[in-house]
């Protein structure tokens, strides 16, 4: 079983309700890891991700290993029948099995170079290992998607739509930022959008539209201001575009969240992955108010990580008997 994407969700409705039973007793399961590795390989920067998938294998009894390839590990080259007189040491074939006897899980975070549309669409490192390990293959954030991401904001709106009597209108923002970001946070939450029971929006401005075999029949409004008007949530996100691959063609701090745009809604709760840039996708004035949510969103990255190892392990259990 790997956890690669959120359509790797047969139930979402079943794993929240078991993200929010965990979140109850987290330390119920300790005995579920022991004497299991997971190792987490980086070849990203990451605070949350790093910090709560570690979390998560504790809860879980797991050893846990991590490295950093940026910086300290081998230059690893991914293509097939290479001939490797270049930059790169090691390929891919040995990495993934050598790492595979090590663990009994492996995680990896590898973000969108955002220059080669086709390699990133072809997820080449997590593939690469999917393919080539002999383990099973969690994702901490690949070019197209960050489903531990996703299945946490799936918690957290649980967790604040439980009292709503109606169905919640939730409304995905781009909002500025001066660096070209990947396409990943966002894709993956429209995917778990459209297993939800919500009116689902889209805003953006023309040009940053997303992969269309994402988001298919999901609804865009170029309006901003329209798209906000009576919304339950506000999920912001910057991205780059797709069209004009990895390139920032709008920087208008028009399209930034204040407070003037969060009272058109309904009196909206306010959420972000983190980081987040304050003042630039979002002012103070929203990140710091009562109904910002992005530091509830980053404690249920715990849940949702030890979700998916939790199924994991059971599946490992259940094959080894
Ligand atoms: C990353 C992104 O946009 O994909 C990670 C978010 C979880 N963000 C930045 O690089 C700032
Ligand atoms: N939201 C998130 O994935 O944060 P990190 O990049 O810090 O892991």
């Amino acid at each position: 079983m790997n956890y690669l994407s959120v359509n790797d969700i047969d139930d979402l409705g079943q794993w929240v309700q078991e993200g929010r039973e965990i979140k109850k007793e987290p330390l119920k399961d300790i005995g579920l890891g022991k004497n299991k590795t997971i190792g987490l390989l980086f070849f990203n920067p990451s605070l949350r991700t790093r910090l709560s998938t570690q979390k998560a294998a504790q809860n879980l009894g797991m050893n846990c290993m991590v490295m950093n390839f940026n910086k300290e590990g081998w230059a690893l080259e991914y293509e097939d029948g290479i001939i490797m007189d270049h930059g790169k040491s090691e390929h891919i074939k040995e990495a993934a099995k050598v790492i595979s006897q090590f663990c009994d899980i492996i995680a990896i975070r590898a973000f969108a170079s955002l220059e080669d549309k086709s390699k990133d669409q072809e997820e080449i490192v997590l593939n690469g290992f999917k393919k080539y390990a002999t383990v099973p293959v969690v994702n901490m954030e690949s070019s197209v998607g960050h489903p531990l991401q996703a299945l946490a904001d799936a918690i957290t709106l649980a967790e604040n739509t439980e009292k709503m009597g109606y169905k919640p209108k939730v409304v995905l923002s781009w909002a500025p930022h001066p660096k070209a970001l990947p396409h990943a946070v966002a894709n993956s939450f429209v995917q778990m959008m459209q297993k939800q029971n919500a009116e689902f929006v889209i805003t953006h401005p023309k040009g940053y539209e997303l992969d269309k075999e994402i988001t298919g029949d999901s609804f865009i409004e170029y309006n901003q201001s329209k798209a906000f008007e009576n919304a339950d949530f506000i999920y912001t996100k910057n991205w780059s575009s797709f069209k004009e691959y990895g390139k920032v063609i709008n920087k208008n701090p028009v399209w930034m969240i204040d407070a003037g745009k969060m009272a058109k809604t309904n009196n909206a709760k306010f959420m972000h992955c983190l980081p987040v840039r304050r003042n630039v996708v979002v002012h103070d004035d929203v990140l710091d108010s009562p109904n910002s949510l992005v530091i509830e969103q980053a404690n249920n990255r715990t849940y949702s990580a030890q979700i998916v190892l939790k199924k994991i392990l059971e599946d490992l259990e259940a094959r080894s008997k």
